[in-house]
């Protein structure tokens, strides 16, 4: 049986594939394992059925046998670690690949989410032009410090991994704003990512559930 994760029935994002069941499904991708989706609307999110599986009431999930997983970067780290090709053999190197893994979602994710936070939901307070420059700021900090370690690298770390996966997804928040400009390497990274063949099939599976076009 094919593992089932769980994606919004109408994502906020109109396609653009900013929700967290892209990296799930661009790892599955990655790693050539079929799988089954699950769309969910913000009503069934709530409901006990789905808080049995995810207590906060989110997507994306994770169901294989008799396997529940909630956490997108635990998903990921999952999918990594029983399927070839999203982590190094070496165990130094797979090290390294799950602290990049933790980086992105534990370092760059969260300035970059608030930043895109405050945008959609505080723009019309008082405040929000104050506190702007300072969450921009917090993530101009964090892309001149990721920018500077990656260099003219192709990869964080040696070859493609699970680390490069989770981060390309975060700094892909960015689209749309002129935060990425002033890091052409970062630029060339997100764009190298999104080039791969595993991407742009979970980004175009994705992008047919809002068209209406999914078979889920
Ligand atoms: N830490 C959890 C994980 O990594 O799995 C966070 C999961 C999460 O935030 N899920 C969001 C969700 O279910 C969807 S991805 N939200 C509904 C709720 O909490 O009620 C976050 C997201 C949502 C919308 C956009 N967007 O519109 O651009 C982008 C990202």
């Amino acid at each position: 049986m094919a593992p089932k994760i769980t994606a919004f029935e109408r994502s906020p994002d109109r396609g653009r594939g900013l929700a967290r069941d892209l990296r799930v499904r661009w790892a599955l991708e990655e790693v050539g394992q079929p799988y089954e989706v699950r769309l969910l609307s913000f009503s069934a999110m709530k409901e006990p059925a789905h808080l049995g599986l995810q207590p906060f009431g989110q997507i994306p999930t994770y169901e294989d046998g008799d396997l529940v997983l909630f956490e997108s970067g635990a998903i990921v780290l999952h999918i990594a670690e029983t399927h070839a090709g999203l982590l190094p053999n070496d165990a130094n190197g797979r090290a390294r690949a799950i602290m990049w893994m933790f980086a992105a979602l534990n370092t760059v994710e969260p300035p970059i989410f608030d930043l895109a936070l405050t945008r959609v939901l505080e723009r019309d307070k008082t405040w929000f032009e104050e506190r702007r420059p300072m969450l921009e700021a917090r993530v101009h900090q964090r892309l001149s410090e990721l920018s500077r370690r990656l260099g003219d690298a192709d990869w964080l770390d040696g070859a493609f991994s699970a680390g490069d996966l989770l981060m390309a997804t975060v700094l892909r928040r960015l689209h749309g704003t002129d935060m990425l400009d002033v890091y052409p390497n970062l630029c060339a990274y997100i764009a190298r990512s999104e080039a791969r063949a595993a991407f742009k099939q979970a980004f175009e599976d994705q992008l047919a559930v809002f068209n209406g076009r999914s078979a889920s």
